[in-house]
């Protein structure tokens, strides 16, 4: 057996229903109204997650596994042999798989996610295909404060983190900056961090990387009042919000809005929340950050910047940080 530790003796971090209700309540009272976008990824959530990244409109997964491709080896060259991998968020798809085939005889994979269930299937599924590589998950927010469980063997190991996909861009610059100081404590001086981060182009391939013709991304929205109205008994008419994908280039990013195609209340418990036609519930952020922009926020965050590598279109960007 080689996942090193049994996750039925790990917590489930996963954010509670009590959690779910105050963070709801609260962004539905605020003015312009709000929800956390953590809360879009229930089981629906991400199974329309995994069909965006599949979608034409949605440049950004194949183009950093592309790039991955293509950089797996520099990666590889830069952590040396025998590093332990640390992955912020589970992946149990390709750009781990890419890394751990093309790292030298890695020390140690530690997944790091917040869902117990999926971190269990992602770490299940890559002890079946990397039989010989011990893998150490560790369910927790890795928004907050960890600790990561020892390495197998002797002699100092080099620590690789490993943050893809652009979820960098749906924190703010702020949080983005408080997550990178906590992963450069956590993995140490003398350790790599590696991050996927979208760059700023231009609306007409934006919008619709973030509002398909297939209507998944709307869907993927909208899901959210399915899930505050399955989870917490509000009633939100589906029907009446329509899903909306707006560039903000004073902020450099994406927005997510539901948008009141009529005046209406919508129940929740004991609380009523009344929308004009027109008003939207803000759902997500996606930051774009260009090379220097984002260069800028890692130094901020105490990284000295090693390597950028762009695609030939300059759609996405890989960092390389030194911690
Ligand atoms: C997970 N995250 C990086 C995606 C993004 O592009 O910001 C979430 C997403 N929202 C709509 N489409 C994809």
């Amino acid at each position: 057996m080689n996942v090193a530790r049994s996750l039925r003796e790990l917590q489930d971090l996963s954010p509670g229903l009590d959690e779910f209700r105050e963070s709801v309540v609260g962004g539905l009272s605020a003015s312009p109204k709000t929800l956390p976008c953590k809360f879009l990824y229930d089981a629906e959530g991400s199974r329309l997650f995994d069909r965006i990244c599949d979608l034409p409109e949605y440049y950004p997964t194949r183009t950093e596994v592309a790039l991955l491709r293509s950089r797996a080896g520099d990666i590889a060259a830069l952590a040396g042999p025998g590093a332990v991998l640390v992955e912020f968020g589970s992946g149990a798809g390709v750009k781990i798989r890419l890394l751990l085939e093309a790292l030298r005889e890695p020390a140690l994979y530690v997944p790091v996610d917040i869902s117990r269930d999926h971190l269990s299937a992602a770490a299940d599924s890559l002890a079946e295909d990397f039989p010989d590589l011990p893998i150490a998950p560790v369910c927790a927010d890795y928004t907050a404060p960890f600790s990561l469980p020892p390495v197998p063997g002797v002699g100092p190991r080099r620590r690789v983190g490993f943050f893809p996909g652009s979820t960098i861009g749906n924190f703010t610059p702020g949080e983005a900056t408080a997550f990178l100081r906590g992963a450069a404590r956590l993995l140490g001086p003398g350790s790599l961090m590696i991050v996927g981060a979208d760059l700023p182009k231009d609306p007409s391939i934006l919008v619709p990387a973030y509002d398909d013709a297939a209507g998944v991304t709307a869907a993927f929205n909208l899901n959210l009042l399915r899930r505050i109205n399955r989870e917490l008994g509000a009633g939100f008419d589906l029907a009446a919000f329509r899903h909306e994908a707006r560039w903000n280039p004073a902020e450099s990013r994406m927005e997510m809005h539901l948008v009141s195609l009529r005046a209406q209340e919508v129940p929740l418990g004991p609380h009523r929340f009344a929308f004009a036609e027109g008003e939207t519930i803000h759902t997500e952020n996606s930051y774009k950050y260009g090379r220097d922009a984002f260069a800028g926020l890692a130094r901020a965050a105490g990284y000295c910047p090693a390597e950028v590598w762009t695609d030939p279109a300059a759609l996405f960007s890989i960092h390389v940080l030194d911690v």
